[in-house]
């Protein structure tokens, strides 16, 4: 029998990847997905066989992080071997402006989870999503033991369920590990966070149907990797003998700034001429400089980025110049299920 994984936030950038790589491995993939008025399960539409094929080991079922009735019924149901809570309004400059929503369901959403798994009974592996968000404005380089200093309600947030992780591993022995994962990008990254907005307005403004790129904050230095290497790591957390908690990192920082000059320089245009500043995107707190050490998670999960920088802005930028391609020449199709 192959192993069960059940996956929450599976219809975000990292639980599409996270799919494919368990459905490669041989697992069956439970997911859960949220009620929405429109579609919202674009990036695993090619997963997603109908449950009824006899080849599928992709299922979804309506869940919510915020609903613990839905949450305990599937753990009992499902009975997974693995479960990855990547589920989380993810978005920090969002999190300012929905705090409580925010606490509600990154937060108690995770101690939700894993109070679901106990009483369930469900002999499992949990990983928690854990996020350099939390370092905030500790200085870098940061490691699994530099202190937490959250500078967003996203972030406390994440230092909540953190520490839901590691207690529910030290009140009842259950299997709980955090990977803390500094910024992942790749062309299924949400189109309101930094690296793809700018993508996506390369293309654009190359295609000429777009003038201007606005922007916040362009001194920030992000640690920036490429997200189906990061899941990765996520697996290999819950695949050792003893759970514990990693860092995931490149170990590179690198501004705004440069992330924008790369990306326009990738096209032949000069950013200068695109870009303009706009006070709208300034957070009430900005986190300045993250950059990991990823030391432990390459000696105790033989785990490396292989995917830096430069490649990583021209992978961006030339799936984004494809996809606007596709939607003009009317080749993209949805799959109504
Ligand atoms: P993402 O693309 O924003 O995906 C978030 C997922 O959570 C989506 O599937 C979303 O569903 C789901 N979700 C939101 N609210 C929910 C709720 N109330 N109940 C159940 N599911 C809900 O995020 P990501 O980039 O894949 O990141 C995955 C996880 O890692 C998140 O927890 C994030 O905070 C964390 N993280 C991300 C990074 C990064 O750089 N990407 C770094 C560190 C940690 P919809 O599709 O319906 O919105
Ligand atoms: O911002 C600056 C902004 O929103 C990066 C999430 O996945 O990674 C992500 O959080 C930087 C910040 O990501 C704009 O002020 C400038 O300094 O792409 P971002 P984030 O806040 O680092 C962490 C690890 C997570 O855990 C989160 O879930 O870019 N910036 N101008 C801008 N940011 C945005 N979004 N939009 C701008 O126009």
């Amino acid at each position: 029998m192959g192993r069960v994984a059940l996956i929450t936030g599976i219809t975000g950038q990292d639980g599409s990847y996270l799919s494919e790589l368990l459905l490669n491995k041989g697992y069956t993939v439970h997911g859960i997905k949220r009620r929405s008025s429109s579609f919202n399960t674009e990036r695993i539409d090619g997963l997603d066989l109908h449950p009824r094929h006899p080849d599928a080991r992709l299922f979804l079922h309506y869940s919510d992080l915020a609903d613990p009735g839905s949450l305990t019924s599937l753990l009992r149901d499902i009975q997974p071997d693995e479960v990855y809570n990547l589920g989380a309004q993810s978005h920090v400059r969002v999190s300012f402006d929905i705090p409580g929503y925010t606490a509600d369901v990154t937060g108690v959403g995770a101690i939700r989870m894993l109070e679901a798994t106990r009483v369930a009974d469900v002999n499992c592996r949990f990983y928690q999503a854990s996020s350099s968000e939390m370092f905030g404005s500790t200085p870098p380089p940061q490691h699994e033991d530099t202190p937490f200093h959250p500078r967003s309600p996203y972030a406390c947030a994440k230092v909540y369920a953190y520490w839901s992780a590691v207690n529910y591993r030290e009140s009842y022995g259950m299997y709980c590990a955090n990977g803390i994962l500094f910024n992942h990008e790749s062309p299924r990254r949400g189109e309101n966070f930094v690296t793809r907005k700018i993508t996506r307005a390369v293309a654009r403004i190359e295609a000429g149907i777009q003038d201007k790129l606005y922007l916040g904050n362009l001194d920030a230095i992000r640690d920036w990797g490429y997200a189906p290497e990061y899941v990765e790591a996520m697996w290999l957390a819950l695949q050792q003998d003893k759970p514990n908690d990693y860092v995931v990192a490149t170990g590179e920082g690198h501004t705004v700034r440069e992330f924008v000059a790369a990306a326009f320089d990738h096209v032949g245009l000069d950013w200068q001429k695109y870009v303009v500043t706009d006070p709208i995107y300034f957070r009430p707190a900005e986190v300045d400089a993250l950059i990991g050490d990823y030391r432990k998670a390459r000696q105790s999960l033989g785990w490396a980025p292989k995917t830096l920088f430069a490649d990583l802005v021209r992978v961006m930028v030339d799936a984004d110049r494809h996809l606007l391609e596709d939607e003009r020449m009317g080749r993209l199709v949805r799959v109504d299920r």
